[in-house]
């Protein structure tokens, strides 16, 4: 039997060293630099933009927009992301593109369409694919033939970029690790990653995964050198059986990414472990803890969790129909209520809110989207205090709406985001014992508001000035006292 390789004060250095190692990596002193553990204080300072944002617009646009869920004269389906028709129908990748090169035509100044639309909305950053699923890159990339620059003669990522930058809009580059094109993208290596080969044998051999990741590797580096500063680099996705340093070697991946964007924020994704969050396959499946080394943030996808993630940095994304990508027979359109009711619950629970649109083959915005967009804009002119900068409530969550916050230790705003209107004109608040200083409708209006036996009462206008989301602007003395929390409603 191996004798055990410590003796005494050796044993206790040892357990100590292990105990501080795990206690650093709990509290999330990850790799902020190129391999350097950072400390609390720079990854806030990193994350700080980004926690005050919120609310950002995702786009998904490539080839697969030209086709719009439609192949061979058929619907290919609709609901569900037709930026997978390519697996749906099962096209290898020379069919698929002879089908979707010539349908994807982007009309000149389609990018400033996108910038207007999002600041017009109110978001803070954009996130757009640089290459989805399809391997097909929208940058003029010097290590493939499959991208904008040899096909388009165009540098759509560089229109992109200018267009956001030019709104004063953060830019985040959306990139896919899966690749259906790369013929040494080796898809048999994952039970549980997509390929439309998949079962097949390789068309054209053997492959040699690791020539795709230096591929991988080389077209990231491109993207993170020639366009000035990233600010969000989206990876998506990993599996189970299928992740990090084994199929990207995403380590290597991410370092090379901050030493050239050293302020750079990125998801989750590479990953698929618990200690990146990680619990199962499910895009809902996460585990309350986050290992910065593995992403700064988690990405729950097409829904919110109920009481968010506390301590953890957490986006929802979310299509506004079924599909991430355009299609002509998706019309089932979420509500602009329910959208702005969305982005008001998830910023209750601190969380980011990264809102999808599909632009056709020419980049024009679907029109549905278009007024969705416009209509979050409209109530975002009103209330963006509310949301921009604020934090997760302070105090449980009421049962007339949500609520988010801006605390200090001099006083603290609570922003009553009142979806049922009261019909008695008194709106009730339990459990804040804090002194009111004074209370107002965003838009206009004071009100008046005064502590009963524990309860703020305020009274209200009989007709609620905003049908989706009025807020009222309720500021306290100081901190919020919190009083044990009643569980949610
Ligand atoms: O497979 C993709 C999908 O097409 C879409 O891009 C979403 C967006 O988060 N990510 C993957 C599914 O989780």
């Amino acid at each position: 039997m191996r004798k055990h390789p410590f003796t005494g004060i050796t044993q206790v250095l040892a357990v100590a060293g292990i105990i501080l190692a795990v206690q650093r990596v709990a509290i999330g002193e990850g790799t902020g630099g190129a391999g350097k553990p950072e400390s609390s204080a720079a990854h806030d300072a990193r994350m700080k933009w980004w926690r005050e944002a919120r609310f950002g617009m995702f786009v998904h646009w490539g080839l697969y927009s030209g086709l719009a869920g439609t192949w061979e004269g058929k619907p290919a389906g609709t609901s569900g992301g037709m930026e997978w028709i390519q697996q749906i129908v099962k096209a290898d990748t020379d069919t698929y593109a002879r089908a979707a090169v010539p349908k994807f035509r982007p009309k000149p100044g389609f990018a400033r369409e996108w910038a207007w639309l999002a600041k017009e909305a109110g978001c803070s950053y954009v996130v757009f694919t640089t290459k989805h699923h399809e391997g097909f890159a929208l940058h003029d990339s010097q290590v493939g033939d499959f991208e904008a620059g040899s096909i388009l003669q165009r540098d759509l990522v560089k229109e992109i970029v200018t267009a956001l930058r030019a709104e004063g809009l953060r830019v985040g580059f959306y990139h896919s690790v899966i690749d259906w094109h790369h013929d040494q993208y080796a898809y048999a290596l994952s039970k549980q990653l997509p390929h439309p080969l998949k079962g097949k044998p390789y068309p054209n051999g053997a492959r040699d995964h690791s020539r795709y990741v230096q591929y991988l590797h080389a077209q990231a580096e491109e993207l993170v050198t020639h366009y000035g500063r990233v600010d969000v680099l989206w990876w998506d996705y990993s599996a189970q059986d299928f992740q990090g340093d084994e199929a990207w070697r995403a380590t290597e991946l991410m370092a090379m990414v901050r030493k050239h964007q050293p302020a750079i924020i990125m998801n989750n994704r590479l990953f698929r472990t618990p200690e990146a969050g990680w619990k199962s396959m499910g895009t809902d499946g996460f585990v309350g803890t986050l290992d910065w080394r593995y992403g700064d943030f988690i990405t729950p996808e097409q829904h919110i969790p109920d009481t968010g993630m506390p301590g953890i940095d957490w986006e929802t994304c979310m299509t506004m129909n079924t599909t991430w990508g355009y299609s002509e027979h998706d019309h089932q359109w979420k509500s602009s209520e329910a959208l702005i009711r969305n982005l008001v619950d998830i910023a209750s629970k601190g969380g980011n809110y990264l809102l999808n649109i599909g632009p056709k083959a020419d980049g024009s915005v679907p029109q549905e989207s278009v007024d969705a967009m416009r209509a979050i804009g409209a109530w975002m002119k009103v209330n963006r205090e509310s949301i921009v900068g604020t934090t997760a409530s302070p105090v449980a969550r009421p049962a007339w709406g949500r609520i988010t916050a801006r605390e200090s230790k001099q006083d603290t705003t609570l922003y009553l985001h009142v979806f049922d209107w009261p019909k008695s004109g008194e709106l009730t608040l339990e459990g804040v014992p804090n002194k009111i200083r004074r209370a107002k409708l965003l838009g206009g209006g004071k009100l008046t508001a005064e502590s009963r036996n524990g309860v703020i009462c305020i009274t209200c206008p009989p007709n609620a000035p905003d049908p989706v989301d009025s807020v009222i602007a309720l500021t306290l003395d100081g901190p919020i006292v919190r009083l044990p929390q009643a569980a949610n409603p």
